[in-house]
């Protein structure tokens, strides 16, 4: 639709596109644009979860094309490092001044001393892979992506093989919602409208998590155990449904292995045993066991607040062996509702010979950034950091070793990004991308059966290139073949999409109804069981005791108004920490005084608001903030731990225990 407005030049378009965002509902937009410019982002046509509404963010999203924070043009650094000053450059001379820096730490400490530290979980599907190609071909240390969902995927994995996820929409097929570890209020909004379809014909729904969100405030059932302690909820479930005879014995036999096992595993931890570990009362523990076996279909939504410790694998899969117990599969409305990220027929191809390299290069697990940076010894040290898609100065764990290694004047740090994030100040060359309203590609879904289109929708803004441009671009620095780095999008999805020539509008990947896990669907183990022992790493789902150093839990739970950092550059949540009501009275402070929050890691300072949602024992400070929202330019994660949950290295943001005092005065 084209509609002329006030002067005959400037026309007014309706066009169609869709957010690539890191968020599980991937919505339709129908955005307007004006002479090239985004003026408004609503909802669009195509995918059918989302059809109606989208989130606050993203209606502001044309703000955050146009940010003053908005990086224009390649930069250099002029000033000290983090300071965040710089000197506009062309893109020729920015990459040259790249490709001399990464050739002098190849001569110097070998190619694994370049650390591409590229995520892009809020990018198009595509934009990774020139970029990984690139240094692929290098021959860099590999980063693997463990700072989320990787302990979630791998415990899935592990059970499940390829099984596909339930769909969210058939949720409202179910007789009992339970979900786990999920915030779907905040962070899958549309997510709930079903839920309160399957409420109103007569669903019941259980909630497990430490805060009472708004989801665990309808609830008719809340558990609310302490962070890191699931592992041990789901096993007196289990142990519960065993000594009570409430196992699906049927299905069991049929559909699983290693049920044995994990039963010797879960009699260990009868409610009583289980109450004075995770702190939900024994009665409970035996009530939600035996509604779940009562009550049928039951469907499961599994997030991944319960990951994000050091249990975490063995959390996720005492979880998702619970419906497995009870044969909670087969029929519409029941089954798992996990990661979709399967289901995208998306390839990057057949790789390259010559982009192979023997031996593997090193890997680099993210949430070690800071530890890496700052150590010494490493060997090969990280000569040459380049960042993609990510903002680990604000997103990472033990934050003040990140920025004490970004601070480094021996390292040499690349940053692409659209805007100057917090780990952009710190960068040597700083290049600017375009945002998905400015190139085309698709996206993809980790939380709907849908693969859309993204065209370019927009000009692009000031002299921004997209991820596969400048990967291409590398390429050309270092005579790399031209036909293996050809960023035009055409070739990108022609060679991506497996079915054909790339995607067109929004293409439905399943309908509702036809992904039922166990009638549709199977793990793709040979024998088509799922398993519930020999899983890598853990074997069985254990618990390990959780560290008492400091007394309070710290959780840094996602929040309306960001997607991760994004956003935050201008509407960012409240720098808060919130505290119940007795652990406040307890430490003498009230609700607006400025409180320190510490470990022995690090100390913040930070306005205390107390909130009644909160079980004691539990604090929260959101993530997503940037660094310069608090006066000392730290935020939650300078207190979060970088140790590694027990499956797949991943980040244990909510190990962290602090102690909170009255400011000094
Ligand atoms: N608005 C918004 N939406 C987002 C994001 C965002 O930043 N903002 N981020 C996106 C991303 S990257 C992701 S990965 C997803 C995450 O989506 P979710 O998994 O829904 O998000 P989280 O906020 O990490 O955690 C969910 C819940 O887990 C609880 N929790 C914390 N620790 C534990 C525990 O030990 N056990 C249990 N049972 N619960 C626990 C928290 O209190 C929280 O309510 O959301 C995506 N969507
Ligand atoms: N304390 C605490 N910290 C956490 C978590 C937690 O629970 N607690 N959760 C974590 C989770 S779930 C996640 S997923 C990580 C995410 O951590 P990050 O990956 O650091 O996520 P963002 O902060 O959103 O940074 C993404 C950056 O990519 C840029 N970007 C977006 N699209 C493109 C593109 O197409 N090209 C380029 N070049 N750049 C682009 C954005 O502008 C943004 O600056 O953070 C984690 N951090
Ligand atoms: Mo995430």
């Amino acid at each position: 639709m084209v509609v002329v407005r006030g002067s005959a030049s400037l026309t007014t378009e309706s066009l169609t596109t869709a957010c690539p965002l890191d968020c599980p509902d991937t919505c339709s937009l129908s955005v307007t644009v004006e002479g090239g410019r985004l003026v408004g982002v609503d909802a669009g046509p195509g995918n059918p979860l989302t059809d109606g509404f989208i989130c606050q963010k993203v209606k502001h999203h044309a703000r955050r094309v146009y940010a003053p924070e908005r990086v224009l043009t390649p930069l250099v650094r002029t000033g000290p490092k983090g300071a965040g000053e710089f000197r506009a450059a062309s893109w020729d001379e920015a990459l040259d001044l790249v490709a001399a820096r990464l050739r002098d730490a190849e001569a110097r400490f070998g190619a694994e001393s370049v650390v591409p530290y590229v995520y892009n979980s809020s990018a198009p599907a595509m934009q990774s892979l020139l970029v990984d190609r690139f240094f692929n071909r290098f021959g860099a240390s590999r980063v693997d992506h463990t700072i989320c969902a990787a302990t979630h995927g791998m415990a899935w994995h592990e059970m499940f093989g390829g099984m596909l996820s339930a769909d969210p929409r058939d949720v409202v097929h179910a007789r009992l919602i339970v979900v786990w570890g999920a915030n779907p209020t905040i962070s899958n909004v549309h997510f709930p409208p079903l839920v309160n379809e399957a409420r109103a014909a007569g669903a019941r729904v259980v909630v497990v998590d430490p805060r009472r969100t708004a989801m665990a405030r309808r609830a008719d059932r809340h558990l609310a155990p302490l962070p890191g302690t699931d592992v041990v909820l789901a096993l007196a479930m289990a142990s519960h449904l065993d000594r009570a005879g409430l196992v699906d014995r049927d299905f069991v036999e049929q559909h699983t292995e290693g049920a044995d096992e994990f039963l010797d595993a879960a009699r260990q931890w009868l409610p009583e045993a289980a109450e004075s570990v995770c702190g939900v009362p024994a009665a409970e523990i035996v009530g939600a066991a035996e509604e779940l076996a009562a009550s049928r279909p039951a469907y499961f939504r599994v997030g991944w607040g319960l990951e994000r410790n050091r249990n975490g694998g063995s959390a996720c899969a005492a979880a998702f062996a619970l419906p497995l117990l009870t044969g909670q599969f087969g029929v519409l409305g029941s089954g798992v509702f996990a990661s979709l990220s399967d289901a995208t027929p998306l390839t990057t191809g057949p790789r390259d010979p010559a982009e192979r390299h023997t031996p593997r290069p090193r890997h680099v697990n993210m949430n070690r950034l800071g530890a890496m940076l700052c150590d010494r010894e490493l060997d090969p040290p990280i000569a040459v950091l380049f960042v993609q898609g990510a903002n680990p100065a604000a997103s990472n764990p033990n934050q003040r070793a990140v920025h004490a290694g970004l601070a480094r004047d021996d390292l040499f740090t690349v940053v692409h990004d659209q805007v100057l994030t917090d780990t952009a100040r710190f960068a040597d060359v700083a290049l600017p991308a375009t945002t998905h309203f400015e190139e085309r590609d698709v996206a993809a879904s980790y939380g709907a059966y849908v693969l859309q289109e993204t065209p370019a929708v927009i000009d692009r803004v000031g002299e921004s290139r997209t991820n596969n441009e400048l990967g291409s671009a590398m390429a050309a620095k270092f005579g790399y073949p031209a036909e293996r780095f050809d960023p035009d999008p055409s070739v990108v999805l022609a060679n991506a999409v497996t079915d054909g020539n790339g995607a067109s509008g929004a293409r439905p990947l399943r309908d509702a109804g036809a992904t039922v896990q166990f009638r549709d669907t199977f793990p793709t183990f040979e024998s088509k069981r799922a398993r519930l022992s020999g899983l890598a790493e853990i074997g069985v789902p254990s618990y390990r005791p959780l560290d008492e150093t400091y007394p309070l839990a710290l959780l840094s739970p996602a929040s309306p108004k960001t997607i991760n950092t994004m956003f935050a550059e201008f509407d960012g949540p409240q720098p808060v920490v919130r505290v119940n009501p007795d652990d406040a009275a307890s430490r003498g402070v009230e609700d607006g005084a400025t409180v320190r929050v510490f470990n022995a890691q690090a100390e913040i300072e930070l306005t205390m608001r107390v909130d009644a949602d909160l079980r004691p024992g539990v604090v929260t400070i959101p993530k997503g903030l940037w660094c310069r929202a608090l006066p000392g330019g730290l935020t939650a994660n300078a207190l979060v731990p970088d140790t590694l949950s027990d499956l797949a290295g991943g980040a244990t943001f909510n190990d962290a225990r602090v102690e909170l005092a009255p400011r000094r005065t």
